[in-house]
């Protein structure tokens, strides 16, 4: 059997995360796993957790720790046998060593995007609820105006995406991720990327992901 390969995408909101996580996965067949995603379906299906969590995603904070935790780790149980890739997840040292108790991850790709930048994008996303596809007016359109391509269905704006919550968001991320970073970077899996435009990005991760599944030599890394 194939080496089973795990990475997470980090990244502050409106980075590109989901964007790129999506182009991983088509591009090279990780399961992807979101950690907003879980947690906005536990908000819609009102779970005991999804009404705990509801107004923490609504004032932009981070959900706390045990509820996330408890939330991600049974999901990556049940893919013991799968490679994947984790979109927003570990966010806190606390989140990153509960996941190192489970396994070692392989890759660590962090996004640095300019807040002017991510303002700008997040305040023109809409988003297909029950899918989770993601638009934005510019650079991914629907070919309806707020409808979903594949279903037609209304498309939504995120709560957590008005300008008090963002804010409240992006200062939340600098805190809480740096540590993160700093302990990814010592175990030597973490790429950065940086720049203000996802297609510029993609075609580094892309090569980067290429080299590693299909173990060339470990010095074909690039960043950007
Ligand atoms: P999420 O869902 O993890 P965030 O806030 O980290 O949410 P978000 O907002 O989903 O991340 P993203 O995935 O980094 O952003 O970015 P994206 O959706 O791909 O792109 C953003 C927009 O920009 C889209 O409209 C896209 O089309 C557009 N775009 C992309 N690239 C470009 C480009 O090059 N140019 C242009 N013009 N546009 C582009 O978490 C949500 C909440 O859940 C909780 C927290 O409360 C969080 O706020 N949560 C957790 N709490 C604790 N611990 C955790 N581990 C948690 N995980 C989630």
């Amino acid at each position: 059997m194939a080496k089973l390969f795990r990475a997470a995408i980090m990244g502050p909101p409106g980075s590109g995360k989901g964007t790129i996580s999506e182009r991983i996965a088509h591009s090279f067949g990780l399961q992807y796993l979101s950690s907003g995603r879980f947690i906005r379906e536990g908000i819609a299906a009102k779970t005991e957790a999804g009404l705990l969590v509801r107004s923490y995603v609504e004032r932009g904070m981070l959900v706390p720790d045990p509820v996330v935790i408890r939330l991600v780790l049974p999901k990556l149980e049940q893919l013991s046998n799968h490679s994947w890739l984790l979109d927003g997840f570990p966010r806190t040292l606390a989140q990153a060593q509960a996941l190192n108790n489970l396994c070692q991850l392989d890759l660590v790709i962090s996004l640095n995007i300019p807040y002017e930048t991510l303002r700008e994008r997040l305040s023109d996303r809409w988003i297909h609820p029950s899918s989770g596809r993601v638009y934005n007016m510019s650079f991914n359109p629907p070919q309806v105006q707020g409808k979903d391509d594949v279903t037609g269905e209304p498309l939504i704006q995120h709560d957590d995406d008005k300008p008090e919550a963002l804010m409240a968001r992006l200062r939340h991320y600098k805190d809480v991720a740096k540590p993160v970073i700093d302990l990814y970077k010592s175990q030597g899996i973490l790429h950065s990327f940086s720049g203000t435009e996802t297609d510029r990005i993609w075609p580094y991760i892309n090569s980067l992901l290429s080299a590693k599944l299909h173990t060339q030599p470990s010095d074909s890394r690039q960043t950007q």
